[in-house]
């Protein structure tokens, strides 16, 4: 009897529609249109020529970036394979953060240097403003029509750049994100929060990569940090042996082009790789604590309870 309920549930699962591709929109929306078609039905969409008026969008080279930062120390996530945050056996890996100027990233990326590992200027506090404030003179401080939709202004700017091994793994936030490709592109492979119940969880011990002097890499673990869950599979190379469900997961895939700005709604999941020395700039928003949230934590519950995952 039970068990028939289940499967009832999982049925009804697999079945909830989902969109099948992300949409485009011509010219940024209105905040009310931002709202009511985007937000509160949590859909992402791809907005085109919302950044034109950017001087970065033609001023990003790496000329540039070396004239006006390049001496500027930055946090650097390094790794050895280009993943951070990322499950590695049975620990979850946090990458080590070395200090570099912008300089030194830029002649890696284009060959002239060498560094161990596989760097990605990549710190979710606000790096852009925190770390590169000679650079926020090219930008808008934050998405106008975004921030009067939500009542709020973004919580976090941050800047990526990095190499074209740097890979993203399979997560969600609770924030509404304005991703906004500056050169290069951006690869997002995203799933609904309705596929919760196809993606698996665990925990994981917590340790970071520390690089040795002679330029290997070790893990060290966070003794004082409890376990984090967090999602071992890699969903450009499932094991569905292992994680079955996932097969019922139907990913939807984007490519974000220099120019574009991709709207991710809270909780969706996303694994995200780029081009070699792409540059992105994104805004988090908070997300509403409001139904969808509640929902999605019924959804979480429910899968957890019913062993799913
Ligand atoms: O650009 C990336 O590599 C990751 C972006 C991301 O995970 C985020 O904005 O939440």
């Amino acid at each position: 009897m039970a068990e028939a309920a289940l499967d009832a549930v999982r049925r009804e699962l697999r079945e909830f529609p989902v969109a099948a591709r992300v949409p485009y929109l011509d010219e940024p929306p209105t905040p009310l249109h931002f709202y009511r078609d985007w937000v509160c039905p949590n859909r992402p969409c791809i907005i085109r020529n919302a950044l034109q008026h950017w001087p970065a969008l033609q001023k990003w080279s790496f000329p540039y970036l070396r004239a006006t930062v390049g001496s500027t120390e930055v946090s650097v996530a390094v790794t050895p394979d280009g993943y951070a945050d990322a499950v590695r056996g049975d620990r979850f890996v946090m990458p080590a953060e070395r200090h570099l100027p912008l300089s030194r990233v830029l002649d890696v990326l284009e060959g002239r240097a060498q560094h161990p590992g596989v760097l990605y200027v990549q710190k979710q506090c606000s790096n852009l403003p925190i770390e590169l404030p000679q650079l926020l003179p090219d930008l808008e401080p934050h998405v106008p029509w975004a921030s009067e939709a939500l009542g709020k202004m973004p919580d976090a700017v941050n800047f990526w750049l990095g190499e074209a091994a740097a890979v993203t793994s399979l997560h969600k936030d609770h924030y509404e994100n304005l991703y906004c490709v500056i050169s290069g592109e951006k690869h997002f492979l995203l799933h609904p929060p309705s596929d919760r119940p196809f993606i698996p969880y665990e925990l994981y011990i917590p340790a970071t990569y520390q690089l040795t002097e002679e330029g290997s890499f070790k893990m060290v673990d966070e003794e004082a940090m409890e376990k984090v869950p967090w999602i071992p599979l890699d969903p450009l190379a499932p094991d569905l042996a292992r994680y079955p469900s996932y097969s019922q997961a139907q990913a939807l895939r984007c490519t974000v082009q220099a120019g574009e700005m991709l709207y991710l709604p809270a909780l969706w999941f996303h694994h995200v790789q780029q081009s070699h020395g792409c540059i992105a700039v994104n805004f988090w928003y908070d997300m509403e604590y409001d139904l969808k949230y509640s929902y999605f934590q019924l959804l979480d519950t429910l899968t957890k309870a019913s062993g799913l995952y």
